[in-house]
């Protein structure tokens, strides 16, 4: 109820203490499926001083406009683009794909009238939102053995209709890199848009190559790739909600910006869906960036995947477990021989542990984001092992 008295400050933060009791928090390790972890502390410190700040007025907020060109170019330098960068900062992952499939639909709109895309089946479901939002099919493609696209299939299926293609580095479910080289060679014979959704993987897959753990060329590198994105608020250790796209042209930034004529300056073109947002995250995810280095982030990433290591070799131990891939980046699915995957769900979380399951294939979906540290891998398995070697009765 909306009382019309107010209570005082003491009460009301009691009261929200109380009712915050029943989250589970990252600091516990007990998320060990969330995409999502504890923001950078100097984040936490420039979002907290940045509260009023709408990146929806940016003729207002001139300084963060500035912040904001600053970190898309430092996000397209990571992303391997040379020279300017096209873009804008989103609210995360699926307002990036929505922009995306916007762009593509724009580009094509006097050549088509029924605008299709196609992705592979592991893409997020974001773009299926998006299509459905947007009016495009989303014709979903198949993926091979290691859940990985199959470019014959995408090629089949492009059409008349086809205004764009989506594929992934670093799959929601598996942490899988789509053969992104091979399908950007079928996007540019078709000359069709290729968008890379790299909202987990971008600030990884780089990292991963110079740690020597793989050789892998998925963004602006690779030609006939026109769009990536990628989310701060993942493992750019951002806090929420903080996304990026860039686009290699300028032409499909200006498909997707619409003039507000009322406002004045900055604030009159808008290339994001929303209108006033949060310019905190942005700030943050500047600072939290020009404080790490690449360098920060490279061991971010080190300390995930000797982790992710570990999980490994506890999965190995167990006889009832089966990896569904060798985990690319640190993201694990983990298969159930005997015990159903929504019983090991159920009990696990009855044990406090909050997961996440994904169906292709059938597995338990562990992201081995900062705040799930050895210990908790190792109390997580622990109930794992208990619970998955349960016969029942
Ligand atoms: N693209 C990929 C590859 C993703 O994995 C995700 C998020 C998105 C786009 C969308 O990003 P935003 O959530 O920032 O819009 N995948 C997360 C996941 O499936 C989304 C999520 C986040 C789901 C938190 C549940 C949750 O509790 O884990």
């Amino acid at each position: 109820m909306f009382e019309e008295k107010g209570q005082n400050r003491t009460e009301v933060l009691e009261e929200l203490d109380a009712l915050l009791r029943a989250d589970s928090t990252y600091s516990s390790g007990h998320p060990v499926a969330s995409m999502s972890t504890i923001p950078h502390s100097l984040g936490v410190e420039v979002f907290s001083r940045t509260l009023e700040k709408n990146a929806g007025r940016l003729h207002t907020f001139q300084g963060s406009a500035r912040i904001e060109q600053e970190l898309l170019r430092m996000i397209a330098d990571l992303l391997n683009l040379r020279g300017e960068a096209y873009g804008t900062t989103t609210s995360g992952g699926t307002e990036s794909n929505i922009l995306a499939i916007l762009a593509a639909r724009e580009k094509a709109r006097r050549r088509v009238e029924r605008p299709e895309v196609v992705a592979p089946r592991t893409a997020h479901s974001s773009i299926d939102k998006a299509g459905w939002l947007l009016g495009v099919k989303v014709v979903r493609t198949r993926v091979d053995r290691e859940y990985r696209a199959v470019p014959k299939d995408i090629e089949r299926k492009i059409n008349e209709n086809t205004v764009g293609i989506v594929l992934t580095a670093g799959t929601t479910y598996l942490g899988q890199i789509d053969p992104i080289e091979e399908i950007a060679e079928i996007a540019k014979d078709h000359r069709l848009p290729l968008h890379i959704d790299a909202a987990f993987g971008g600030f990884v897959i780089p990292f991963l190559n110079d740690l020597g753990r793989g050789d892998y060329r998925f963004a602006f590198e690779v030609d006939g790739v026109t769009s990536v994105s990628v989310d701060p608020h993942k493992m750019g250790l951002a806090p929420i909600p903080a996304g990026a796209i860039i686009f290699r042209n300028k032409g499909y930034v200006r498909r997707i910006t619409k003039t507000v004529p009322y406002l004045r300056g900055e604030s009159a073109v808008q290339v994001s869906i929303l209108g006033t947002r949060p310019a905190a995250p942005i700030i943050a995810a500047w600072a939290i960036m020009k404080h790490l280095g690449r360098e920060g982030y490279r061991k971010v990433v080190e300390t995930c995947m000797k982790r992710t290591d570990h999980v490994v070799n506890r999965v190995e131990q167990n006889p009832l477990l089966d990896l569904a891939i060798s985990p690319v980046m640190n993201i694990v699915g983990i298969e159930s021989r005997e015990v159903p995957l929504d019983d090991i769900v159920e009990r696990m979380e009855a044990r406090g542990w909050r997961l996440a399951t994904s169906p292709l294939p059938p597995t338990l979906r562990l992201v081995i984001m900062p705040h799930v540290k050895e210990g908790a891998i190792n109390a997580f398995f622990n109930d794992l092992d208990d619970i998955s070697t349960t016969i029942p009765a």
